[in-house]
């Protein structure tokens, strides 16, 4: 059974339709295990802690890809206005292109009405052949946050987690809150090179018309710039002289 066969079939159990999407194939030799990292994200906008995050667990877990996925409608985000899935997946295609390793997936932002990742785990848990293994790369203080995410039973089912430590975040209250939960969560715990960098504080930046450099790559700067997101006052990329 192909790849895709094997997503619509079990997509259609699921109850979720049929699923069209852009993963990458994995699993294709049967006497080999796989492991695929999938970092999850708003990423309005994608920044350096991302990829770092992401580039040091695909090195200490031995990931074949990391699939960077923009959150579609994230039911989450309530206290603001989230940029459009386009804008946020552009940015996450342009901050991964050059990383032979990184792919970037329009899974949940092509997916109708509010994406939970018990949702997006299961259906990859379906569209992946048993000899790939998940890892949902978060950091550490989402670690703490996933015991209430929706059907956290359901993402303990699906895949593993790795919680990635960021800056001003405990993880030994991460650790007490998943060791504490009654659902199987399996945790692989990350040292990153602590960046603090926020994508809110990129954002403020930008609306005071700061510079972003070294703290995303420069093709995410130039397509804030050149599509005038966050507030950007004043005139657009390219007349401003400093990216
Ligand atoms: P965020 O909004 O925190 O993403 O969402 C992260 C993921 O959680 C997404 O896939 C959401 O769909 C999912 N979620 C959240 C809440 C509820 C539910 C699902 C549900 O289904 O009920 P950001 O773009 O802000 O950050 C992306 C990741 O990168 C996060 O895990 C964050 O902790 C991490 N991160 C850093 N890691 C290391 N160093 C830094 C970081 N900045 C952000 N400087």
């Amino acid at each position: 059974m192909s790849v895709a066969d094997n997503t619509t079939d079990r997509a259609n159990e699921a109850g979720f339709g049929e699923v069209t999407h852009d993963l990458p194939p994995l699993g294709q030799d049967p006497t080999r295990a796989y492991r695929l990292g999938i970092m999850g994200g708003t990423f309005d906008p994608i920044h350096h802690g991302h990829l770092v995050a992401a580039e040091q667990a695909f090195g200490d877990l031995g990931l074949d890809l990391v699939v960077f996925m923009p959150a579609g409608r994230p039911a989450f985000k309530q206290d603001r206005k989230v940029s459009t899935g386009e804008d946020r997946y552009a940015m996450t295609l342009l901050a991964t292109s050059d990383n032979p390793h990184f792919v970037a997936s329009r899974f949940e932002v092509d997916r109708e009405g509010v994406t939970y990742t018990a949702d997006t785990l299961e259906l990859m848990r379906g569209i992946y052949p048993e000899n790939v293994t998940l890892y949902f790369i978060t950091g550490a203080d989402a670690i703490a946050d996933i015991v209430r995410w929706r059907d956290a039973h359901r993402i303990a089912a699906c895949a593993k987690l790795v919680g990635a430590t960021r800056p001003g975040y405990d993880l030994e209250s991460a650790r007490r809150t998943i060791a504490a939960s009654p659902y199987p969560f399996d945790v692989t715990y990350l040292e990153v090179p602590a960046l603090a960098i926020s994508s809110s504080y990129l954002r403020e930046r930008v609306s005071a018309g700061q510079s972003l450099r070294y703290l995303t790559p420069d093709p995410v700067t130039g397509y804030i710039h050149k599509h005038g997101l966050y507030g950007l006052q004043g005139p657009s990329f390219g007349q401003r002289g400093e990216a």
